[in-house]
């Protein structure tokens, strides 16, 4: 993963655009950009060369900048070529760039290598790192600027805080512990149990705002179940705003699973119709209902749909059985347009729509928001990640037994200090200051080639 070679990627997506850009880095470019160019070039100007083959033969007319280390984003040498955006003609200078480079052995990055570097340069910790690679992927307007926050550093900015916080707390403790008989007035003296305090209603309420994050970065998987015919095609539909699935009257119409992606107030939400769940000989129908079952049991939250004359027949249970731990299940009768009895007619708790003229169905979004946990867009938001929110949790069940040992007193102090350095370590890894070995890798390999 840390290997000292120059290397070079398409920066650009593929496909056809004005601009594409090729990215070089490496600890010295002189030697390749004097073989593209036959001069060395200012930092940091645009200028406007001619790149040949080696017959001669013009490749592309493009504008190159040469970043000097440490100056740049991977903290290395970096000549950044803007060509025309042609899948074709980048492959091409890509080619020529590998041939001439060949003698500073130049190679094809690996995805995420760029990124990588700039964070074993100290241009950016991880969890920055992470955020760049966020906000590539960032579904919504308030993704971008969540991940746009996490990359300016705020919230490693908030991590560092928390983890100095313990530093200085550490530092007390462990100063105390070469005289034990004052172990006692120690924690009253250095106020530790208040200071410990603080650090826990911080970390809590770091603990939300990354639980917030990794809603606005991962958005929810929503899946619609229920007996066939209950209207799930035209919830969807209707959610969507368009016609995905396909509605009739039918029973069994959906077979597949049938995927469509929305945002609900910024939040993603991944939503999964699925074909009505009952007894069949129709050997398609069964493979679409098993995945059915499959969506089921990867699910966040399964919208459970009625109408008034479909009959559940222990299908609720069923479902309940097959969830992942901790997934909600939000009842909802559909087809309310059709309940003429009155609302009475309808399950007191259940939630009532009608896919066919929307009634209920804002009410709805604002139900399932408020079971994912959403709590609004808030000021400061990030984005976080399932890494994230373990090394927080762990980090806080290393504070609450802090708080245990130092609600002892007499002779836990050791105890104290070590459940601090615990936590602290545990935070650490968010920013990379304290790292596996094995994580490094894990998590640039996810990368897209060229970041
Ligand atoms: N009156 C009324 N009819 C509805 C409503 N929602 C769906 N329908 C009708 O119910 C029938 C079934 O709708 P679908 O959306 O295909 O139902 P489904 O649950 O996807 O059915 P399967 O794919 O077979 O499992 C269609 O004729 C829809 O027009 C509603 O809110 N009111
Ligand atoms: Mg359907």
């Amino acid at each position: 993963m840390t290997r000292k070679l120059p290397i070079i990627a398409i920066a650009t997506a593929p496909g056809r655009a004005g601009v594409g850009v090729v990215r070089i880095s490496g600890h010295n470019l002189k030697g390749i950009t004097k073989a593209l160019f036959q001069k060395e070039l200012s930092p940091r100007q645009a200028n406007l060369l001619t790149l040949r083959d080696a017959d001669g033969q013009t490749i592309d007319q493009l504008v190159a900048i040469y970043f000097v280390a440490p100056a740049s984003f991977t903290g290395e040498d970096v000549l950044e070529l803007q060509c025309h955006g042609g899948p074709q003609l980048l492959e091409l200078v890509m080619k020529r760039c590998l041939e001439l480079g060949k003698n500073d052995g130049l190679v094809i990055a690996e995805p995420g290598e760029f990124t990588l570097r700039a964070y074993l340069n100290n241009k950016i910790d991880l969890a920055q790192a992470e955020a760049i690679a966020d906000l590539i992927d960032a579904q919504s307007e308030a993704a971008v600027r969540g991940a746009a926050r996490s990359l300016r550093g705020a919230f490693s900015e908030s991590i560092n805080d928390l983890i100095e916080e313990i530093t200085q707390l550490r530092i007390l403790v462990e100063s105390t512990l070469d005289f034990p008989e004052e172990e006692i007035e120690f924690l009253e003296n250095a106020q530790a149990r208040t200071r410990l305090a603080a650090v826990k209603e911080k970390l809590e309420s770091l603990r939300v705002g990354a639980r917030q994050g990794k809603i606005l970065r991962d958005g929810i998987q929503l899946v619609l179940a229920g007996a066939p015919n209950v209207g799930k095609s035209s919830l969807l539909n209707r959610l969507a705003g368009e016609e995905v699935a396909i509605v009739t009257a039918i029973a069994g119409t959906t077979r597949d699973r049938v995927k469509e992606s929305i945002t609900i107030e910024g939040v993603p939400m991944h939503i999964i119709d699925t074909a009505g769940l009952r007894e069949t000989d129709d050997l398609v129908e069964a493979k679409g209902i098993e995945r059915s079952w499959d969506a089921i049991r990867l699910a966040d939250l399964v919208i459970f749909l009625t109408d008034p004359n479909s009959t559940e027949d222990g299908l609720k249970e069923q479902i309940l059985r097959e969830l992942p731990p901790k997934c909600p299940v939000l009842e909802v009768v559909n087809k309310s347009d059709l309940i003429s009895l009155g609302p009475t007619a309808a399950p007191k708790q259940a939630i009532l729509i009608s896919a066919k003229n929307g009634d209920g169905v804002d009410a709805l979004k604002q139900k399932i928001l408020e079971i994912v946990g959403w709590n609004g867009p808030q000021e400061g938001a990030i984005v976080a990640r399932r890494r994230h929110l373990d090394c927080l949790e762990r980090a806080s069940e290393h504070i609450t037994r802090s708080e245990q040992f130092a609600a002892n007193g007499n002779n836990s102090l050791e105890l104290f200090a070590e459940e601090l350095f615990l936590a602290q370590n545990h935070l650490g890894q968010i920013t990379g200051k304290l790292l596996p070995d094995d994580l490094l890798g894990k998590i640039f390999s996810q990368f897209c080639i060229g970041k």
